[in-house]
């Protein structure tokens, strides 16, 4: 069966709805189960992340099925620990300013989630060029928000 354009388009969207809806609503019974789950998640980002490092440093063959299902994965899985720094659940690597600075904790996640739109582009045209470029504006994306909510 022949999927039209829009029931696609439409699929996608539902399922990305989905996905943030979840990413939002879920619940630890203890606040040791919060701080498990967001290292997890950033567990997750850092190992796809860390993938595309040889490939933009050209220290291996830039493979771009390879690179896009890395950037797909780390889109999805970027999108996860931000629920796990609920009230209440201060610990791990993060400091107090997280829950004192919501404002600022929330821009620093948008700022990173948002350079994952040209990377995401970059690496769905092959282009290695700007894959490097938007590979090192998502790296400054995390160092910036390490360097201020991160011990
Ligand atoms: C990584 C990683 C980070 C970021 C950051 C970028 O690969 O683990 O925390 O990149 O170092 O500056």
């Amino acid at each position: 069966m022949k999927k039209s354009f829009v029931g696609l388009v439409a699929a996608g969207c539902a399922s990305l709805f989905a996905l943030t809806a979840a990413a939002q609503t879920v619940q630890f019974a203890k606040p040791e189960d919060a701080v498990k789950y967001r290292q997890g998640a950033f567990q997750l980002i850092r190992a796809h992340f860390s993938n595309l490092q040889p490939v933009v440093r050209g220290q291996v063959p830039y493979d771009k099925a390879a690179v896009a299902a890395d950037v797909y994965v780390l889109d999805v899985v970027a999108k996860l620990p931000w629920a796990a720094f609920a009230e209440g659940t201060k610990g791990g690597a993060a400091k107090d300013n997280v829950w004192s600075d919501p404002a600022g904790f929330k821009k620093a996640q948008e700022a990173f989630l948002a350079s994952l739109g040209p990377l995401t582009k970059a690496a769905d045209e092959g282009d290695l060029d700007k894959l490097r470029a938007a590979f090192a504006k998502t790296g400054a994306s995390c160092k910036a928000c390490h360097d201020t909510y991160r011990n």
